[in-house]
């Protein structure tokens, strides 16, 4: 069930007088008066718009809706929107029969938990061993045979979940190009669009997923995150992402980017929702060593009894990293974007929470981070580099992945599929790398990542070693000293929480996944009003490994006192444009080596 905040609390009441009027003149500052061309139509009389899961169980257990029903609502959907806004890849042929079955199940008596008969999409990286085929949005695994389910897949399955389809991404879930390559785009899927304005970005590169959310298109989905692919596509969507600790969620049956950072996240349009989802995935795997960690770690009953709402706030102690993150990282410097995080901050306070500006740096924060978005301190050195643990993993990774698919009707084109250098070359064959494949979207034509890749011959040699414990080191140290904050005055803080913005307008990259990816940390993302171009922004939290039941807590607590959902809406604004997604830079925004933004900076930019 949704939960409301108090209309009686005083802080709330304080909250309403200063918040959503602002936030009401901000939607309509943007001055557009768009009509939208895809309202939600009501499921079988059902307002189905903000409904919940658990609100659905209710119409499911009395007969006014069936899993059937629900099912073909956003099948039906999917056709009108799709062809504008290419979340989806490809639809499960057989939903029909999974949702029938469980409705049949449901008539018996037998409910097996509070999934039972919810559609769900995954991105087209974790393996269903169904009809659909399982992609990583590239036309070259087209036609392979996954070597089974994925283990969150089989978890989901027995959830009673429908696996509607596969949600378009980012191609090789951003690992195949920085430069000529377009944010939500594949050569399988075409050009994700993000659903409150399409010419901006999607980030990604589980951008299908998110904004499949945020569009309506489907009310829960799963993606994963080597590199920020859950949280940042989750900000631009308006929609909760929640990315669990590495390994909290089995990894085995999903294409690798980076063993040592890959985790399975889910996306919905409240807190409540997206933990339902997690508790339905995690658990140890013994096909996924690193899954193994989490024993004796985990909460009996899951992580959605932590769910909450704003009157757990009253109390607590929230903490802003000044430096870099609530200061220098370019989101935060756009036109607005300031006023419009403090003004969240004022209302915490006014419902009772203490916000301590955390002014002192956090442990390693400038080796870590970029102060101007994703990624690298400019200063670090090549051979301590991400990008270089990053390429070997994936080197590995995918080509342990061309390893246990099979080819029962051969590979396209009879070309050998055997390791990524394999992958690069189909590429070249294939037109992939001339634009000719990407259509209607030929500035799609790098494969920088890839080739970076391909040059490490995947050799984890001592440096490799060396670069990734460094980072690994000051990322955990960065988040844990957060949590234990040690004030200029010398005196320590616990914090309840620690908040990052997840916003990157224009023309700037967000930073919230940088160090808790490295970390092989948890960390939430919760929307909490639009920028300037009407693109949502999040506030994120950090987590410590397997907090994820304090992430889903504070993240209700606030959701439910800012009830974005309730007060913002998408409408398909330039749903139909062909222009390349751009974060339209603000007035005065220069590229500077500091910023290290292939998207901001690139010229092939509009
Ligand atoms: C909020 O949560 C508290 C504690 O769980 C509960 O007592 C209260 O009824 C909830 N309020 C609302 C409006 O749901
Ligand atoms: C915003 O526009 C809506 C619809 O035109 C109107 O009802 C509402 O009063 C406006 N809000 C503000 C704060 O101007
Ligand atoms: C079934 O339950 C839903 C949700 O509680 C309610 O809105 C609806 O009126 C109920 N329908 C019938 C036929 O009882
Ligand atoms: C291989 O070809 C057969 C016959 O055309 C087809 O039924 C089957 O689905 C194909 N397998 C895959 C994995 O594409
Ligand atoms: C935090 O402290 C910095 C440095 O003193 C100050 O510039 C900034 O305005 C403060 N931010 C908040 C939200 O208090
Ligand atoms: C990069 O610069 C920061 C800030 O000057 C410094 O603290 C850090 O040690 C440098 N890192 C490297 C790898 O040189
Ligand atoms: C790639 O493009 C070239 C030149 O247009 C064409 O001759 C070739 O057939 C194309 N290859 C494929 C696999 O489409
Ligand atoms: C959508 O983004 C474009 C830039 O890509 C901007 O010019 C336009 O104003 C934005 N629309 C809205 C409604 O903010
Ligand atoms: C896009 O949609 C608008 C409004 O519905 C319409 O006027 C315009 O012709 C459409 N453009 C294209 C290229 O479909
Ligand atoms: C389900 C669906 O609509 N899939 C489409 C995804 O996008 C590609 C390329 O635009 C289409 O060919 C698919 O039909």
């Amino acid at each position: 069930m949704k939960v409301i905040s108090s209309l009686t609390s005083a802080g709330t009441l304080i909250g309403l007088l200063l918040l959503p009027r602002s936030c009401a003149a901000d939607v309509n500052s943007t001055a557009v008066r768009w009509t939208n061309p895809f309202p939600v139509e009501p499921c079988n009389g059902v307002n189905i718009k903000d409904i919940t899961v658990a609100e659905l169980q209710l119409h499911f257990a009395n007969g006014s809706l069936t899993s059937v029903q629900l099912s073909q609502c956003y099948i039906k959907r999917i056709a009108k929107t799709n062809p504008y806004v290419h979340h989806v890849i490809e639809i499960n042929p057989d939903w029909k029969d999974i949702a029938q079955a469980l409705d049949a199940e449901r008539a018996s008596g037998k409910v097996r938990g509070p999934l039972h008969g919810i559609p769900v999409l995954t991105k087209d990286n974790i393996a269903t061993d169904d009809k659909v085929e399982t992609t990583d949005g590239n036309l070259v695994l087209l036609g392979s045979k996954v070597a089974g389910d994925a283990f969150v897949v089989r978890k989901l399955r027995a959830a009673g979940v429908v696996l509607l389809g596969h949600a378009n991404e980012s191609e090789d879930a951003d690992h195949r190009a920085v430069i000529s390559f377009s944010e939500g785009w594949s050569d399988r899927g075409g050009q994700c669009r993000n659903v409150w304005n399409g010419t901006q970005q999607t980030a990604g590169s589980s951008t299908g997923s998110a904004q499949a959310v945020a569009g309506y298109n489907i009310l829960l989905s799963v993606g994963t995150e080597t590199h920020g692919s859950v949280l940042h596509p989750a900000g631009h969507a308006g929609v909760v992402g929640l990315k669990p600790t590495a390994g909290l969620t089995s990894r085995s049956g999903v294409i690798p980017g980076s063993r040592n950072r890959d985790s399975v996240g889910t996306f919905a349009r409240n807190v409540h929702d997206a933990a339902l989802l997690l508790d339905a995935m995690y658990g140890p795997d013994d096909e996924d060593p690193w899954s193994l960690g989490q024993v004796g770690k985990t909460p009996d009953g899951g992580y959605t009894q932590f769910a909450t709402n704003s009157s757990a706030l009253k109390g607590a102690i929230f903490g802003i990293p000044y430096h870099i993150w609530w200061s220098t990282v370019a989101g935060i410097r756009a036109p607005g974007n300031e006023a419009k995080f403090l003004a969240r901050l004022e209302q915490l306070k006014q419902a009772g929470v203490t916000i301590v500006n955390m002014t002192a740096p956090l442990p390693y924060a400038d080796d870590i981070q970029n102060a101007y978005g994703w990624g690298d301190a400019v200063n670090t050195t090549y051979w301590l580099q991400s990008a270089r643990v990053l390429n070997v993993d994936l080197y590995n990774g995918y080509t342990e992945w061309l390893q246990q698919i099979s080819w029962p009707n051969g590979t396209s084109g009879n070309l050998p599929l055997e390791n990524l250098g394999d992958l690069v070359v189909w590429n070249n064959v294939n037109n992939a790398t001339t634009g000719a494949l990407g259509g209607a979207y030929p500035w799609n034509s790098g494969q920088d990542a890839l080739i970076a890749a391909v040059a490490t011959g995947g050799v984890r040699d001592a440096r490799y070693w060396r670069a990734w414990y460094w980072r690994l080191g000051r990322s955990q140290a960065c988040v844990d000293g957060a949590y234990a904050y040690e004030a200029p005055d010398g005196s320590t803080l616990a914090l309840d929480a620690v908040l990052i913005p997840n916003v990157a307008s224009g023309g700037a990259s967000s930073s919230i996944a940088s160090v808790v990816d490295a970390a092989q940390y948890p960390a939430i993302s919760i929307p909490i009003n639009v920028d300037g171009f009407n693109v949502p922004m999040g506030l994120g939290i950090w987590g410590t490994g397997y907090s994820e039941g304090k992430l889903v807590k504070w993240a209700s607590a606030m959701e439910s006192l800012f009830h974005f959902a309730e007060d913002f809406e998408p409408e398909f604004v330039n749903y139909n444009t062909s222009k390349i997604p751009f974060d339209a830079r603000w007035p005065g925004y220069s590229c500077t080596v500091d910023s290290l933004d292939h998207l901001g900076c690139s010229a092939a930019a509009v």
